[in-house]
Parts: structure tokens; sequence; C-alpha cells
């Protein structure tokens, strides 16, 4: 069974002026349909195709470059769509909120340690925020699709934020300035989702 582009649970302009519409549409349209297509293609024919993308990922063999570049991108944009929205999604609350202040401090120190990740990852890549077995979090990154989930990466766990620091995810609205495209990412960040995603896989 083929791996399909998901849908947007928003519309493109809906996340402006912090991301804006041209880019969303680009991003998804072209980018993410051509990580989808080209992972379909690679795993063709083999015993990967009945496999969900967390398993292919979990399992990958990181020579093979068709399938970790593409299932990363199929992945990490479909994580990166769902953890963020238009809407007010609540304040970062609950147990989710206790396991960052318990790893960073605060929620002001877990900000600037994310978006030192992301600002620091060299050329392209994502920065993260994983949770392990046991709730602990933990902020990294990766280059290029590379995640966390993907055999010796990075820092492991299961990601449950993520943010794409690609000159592709920002270059027509903020040009060089990654670090205000880093800034407006926090003024569109689902914590519901978050949250979601940390209670499932703490
Ligand atoms: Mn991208």
């Amino acid at each position: 069974m083929a791996f399909e582009l998901p849908q947007l649970n928003y519309a493109y302009d809906a996340l402006e002026p912090h991301i804006d519409a041209r880019t969303m549409e680009i991003h998804h349209s072209k980018h993410h349909n051509g990580y989808t297509n080209n992972l379909n293609a690679a795993i063709a024919g083999t015993d990967l195709e009945s496999k969900s993308i967390e398993v292919i990922l979990a399992g990958l063999d990181m020579s093979n470059k068709a399938v970790r570049n593409n299932g990363g991108g199929f992945y990490n944009h479909s994580l990166f769509w769902n953890v963020m929205s238009p809407e007010e999604k609540g304040a970062l609350s609950g147990e989710l909120k206790s396991a960052i202040i318990s790893a960073y401090g605060s929620f002001d120190d877990f900000k600037t340690a994310f978006s030192k990740a992301a600002a620091t990852q060299f050329g392209s890549g994502w920065a993260w925020l994983c949770v392990h077995k046991g709730g602990k979090v933990e902020v990294c990154s990766t280059p290029n699709q590379d995640n966390p989930l993907m055999p010796g990466v990075s820092c492991g766990g299961t990601p449950i934020l993520g943010l794409d620091v690609w000159e592709h995810a920002y270059y027509l609205n903020y040009q060089n300035r990654r670090p205000d495209y880093i800034e407006a990412f926090f003024s569109v960040i689902n914590w519901a989702e978050v949250e979601k995603r940390f209670s499932a896989a703490k």
C-alpha cells in the first residue's frame, strides 16, 4: 500500500503572518509530495511496502539513502504540519509542561535550547523535542531528513515536536533570517497536539 501525501488541517494561508501561504503551498504540494512519491518508488516491490513509516524508519538500513532521505522527509513533514495550528491551542500544560521544566528549568530555557538547536543546525535539517520511555524529554537536531526514530541518530526517543530549518521552509519570507522564522514558529505551535504525542509515547 502506497503512502499518501496527508492533507493539511488548515488552509495554506492559515499560518500567516508567521508562515506565508506561498511557502506553505510549495512546501506541502511540491516538497512533501516529492518525498512521498520518491519513498513509494524506493520501497516498491520490497518487503518495506507492507510496513508503517515508523517501523520502516526504526529498522532502517542507514546506507539506503533513498529510503533514509524520502522516508525521513515523508515522516518529518507529516509531523511538522500537525504540530502547527492557526488557532490558539492552549498554553503548554500538564505532564508535558512538568517534563519540560524538569529537563530545562523553565519554559523560556526550553525555548532557548530548542531555538539554539534549530539555529545552529548547519545547513539543512530539523530541530526536535523528543520523549524517552519514562517521560524524560530532550531537545536535539538532525541533518537533512534524518530523525530520532532512525537507528543511532541524535537523541533517540520519539519526536513530538519538530521544526524544519531547511531554507525551503522559510527563505521566501525570511531570506537568511532563520532566527526570525524560529521565533515565529513558537506563535503557531499546536501544544494540544504535542501533549497528545507526549502522552502516547512516554
Ligand atoms: Mn521541508
